[in-house]
């Protein structure tokens, strides 16, 4: 089924059956002497569709309309796009029969405009389901009926434009016993081949997968894929791939990651890492860094190793716009990108497994001449806090002005600021020296207050620069 189905892939990207002739081609390029190396600013996509490979981001609506930045990185950075929440039943079918296709119109166009292979995300999922359908109490013929012309509406809409669905979403608990969804309380079971065999019918050109969570090593959750996959290919069923979220936590990806890709690979399915993040308590520190960008190399080496592994999608692009701090407060950064947009080693660590010059390394060293800031909260309470912030010019020469800047992560606002210019601009705070504390020597160290508001979660700010240099937090 499988490779009949990969055969019709309406892909923008050439079946991984052509990957033996890409690497052909490969090594013939590296024969030439004198080859040109690649940028240390090639795009991620770049190196991505030399090998054949997708890299993958989630775009959330509000930020790709609303962000020309992030916009950016989501059109240069990326050859392939998941839909973080636009394509969700509750965002499609928000009540019986009445659909709302705004959002999943705009990602898909912006898909197309950027020339990425779409991973439509996801058709049946207990999660972010209106209560119409959760609470609706319908018999199971009833219950089949509303996913089936769900399914069809979505998965038609957008058929021959979707490369990969994400059919079920996360119906196993960790201990790999089902979970008590409204679909399988009242369906049972076999709800998951029902869908898959509803969007194979609304869209045979789409490769259908079945996607969770902790499925990346080998596991009581994963055995129990390993399972249903096996019984569902025997029945026939139009099963392509698993997707593994990779949800991670610093330090903690799954020894047996490769292992476990491979036997599914050697079940005849596809593998995709889906939403790879890897979350770390915040503050994240410059060691933590480094540990997350070797997560990430892990997780991409992984993936690499095994031919039938797509591709990996990475669940947000800048650290700011992350899901993690919502569900898991006091941990954050679990991305590529630091709040001020530059790459983190974790971009680096993609940039290099792809074969890229993979930047200043994993962890960038502090460039000489660079500084050091130390971001204090000193008092903080419901709706406001006090901080301080001081910072160390390490370079070799003095300075006669300065301008230390960053971006706060959770909408706080300066009030007032004291010991020199202070200025915010959407998340950017901007402080510039006071008349009297302009001339920094070499090793000289300013300190700066202020005073400001939050709502909620005072997340640190993890990037600071000084003069347009970034500095290390410490
Ligand atoms: O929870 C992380 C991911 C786990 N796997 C399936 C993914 O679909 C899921 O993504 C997250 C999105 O990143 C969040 O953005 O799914 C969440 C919902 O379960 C999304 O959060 C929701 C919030 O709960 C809503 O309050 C909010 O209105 O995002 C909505 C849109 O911003």
């Amino acid at each position: 089924m499988s490779e009949t189905r990969r055969g019709r892939r309406l892909s923008r990207l050439p079946a991984r059956a052509l990957r033996g002739a890409l690497a052909a081609v490969a090594a013939a390029a590296l024969a030439v002497p004198l080859a040109a190396p690649a940028q240390a600013d090639t795009p991620l996509r770049e190196l991505a569709d030399a090998r054949d490979f997708e890299i993958g981001a989630a775009l959330g609506a509000g930020y790709l309309s609303g962000d020309a930045r992030f916009a950016d990185l989501a059109a240069t950075q990326f050859n392939a796009a998941t839909a973080e929440n636009a394509m969700k039943w509750d965002t499609v079918q928000p009540s019986r029969g009445q659909f709302n296709w705004r959002d999943a119109d705009a990602f898909m166009d912006f898909a197309a405009a950027n020339d990425q292979t779409v991973r439509g995300h996801t058709l049946v999922w207990h999660s972010q389901l209106p209560s119409w359908v959760s609470n609706g109490g319908f018999g199971a013929a009833e219950l089949r009926g509303i996913m089936e012309s769900h399914i069809d509406a979505v998965a038609g809409r957008y058929a021959g434009r979707v490369a990969y669905w994400d059919v079920v979403n996360e119906p196993f608990n960790d201990d790999g016993s089902w979970r008590n969804s409204v679909f399988y309380n009242t369906l049972g079971e076999g709800f998951v081949a029902d869908a898959l065999r509803m969007a194979a019918e609304a869209d045979p050109n789409a490769e259908l997968y079945l996607n969770d969570y902790n499925i990346e090593g080998i596991n009581a959750k994963s055995n129990a894929y390993y399972e249903l996959a096996r019984d569902l290919l025997a029945q026939g069923v139009p099963l392509d791939g698993i997707g593994m979220q990779a949800h991670l936590i610093n330090g903690q990806v799954p020894a047996d990651l490769q292992r476990n890709i491979q036997r599914f690979a050697d079940l005849g399915l596809d593998v995709a890492i889906t939403e790879l993040d890897v979350r770390i308590p915040m503050p994240a520190d410059q060691n933590e860094l480094q540990q997350q960008a070797r997560d990430y190399r892990a997780v991409l080496d992984a993936c690499l190793a095994v031919d039938r592994c797509i591709g990996v999608t990475v669940w947000g692009i800048v650290d700011r716009y992350s899901w993690v701090p919502d569900v898991f407060p006091g941990q954050g950064a679990p991305l590529i990108y630091f709040d001020d947009y530059t790459p983190k080693p974790s971009y680096y660590a993609i940039q290099e497994a792809l074969g890229g010059p993979g930047g200043p390394g994993p962890g960038p060293d502090p460039e000489p001449g660079a500084c050091e800031v130390d971001y204090t909260v000193q008092n903080q309470w419901s709706t406001g806090f006090t901080g301080q912030v001081a910072f160390t010019h390490n370079g070799a020469s003095a300075l006669s002005g300065w301008e230390l800047s960053w971006s706060w992560p959770s909408g706080q606002r300066v009030s007032s600021g004291w010991s020199g210019t202070w200025a915010q601009s959407g998340s950017t705070v901007t402080v510039s020296n006071a008349a009297w504390n302009g001339a920094v020597p070499a090793g000289g160290t300013v300190t700066v207050g202020f005073n400001a508001t939050h709502s909620g979660g005072n997340t640190a700010p993890t990037a600071f620069t000084l003069n347009g240099q970034a500095c290390t937090a410490v």
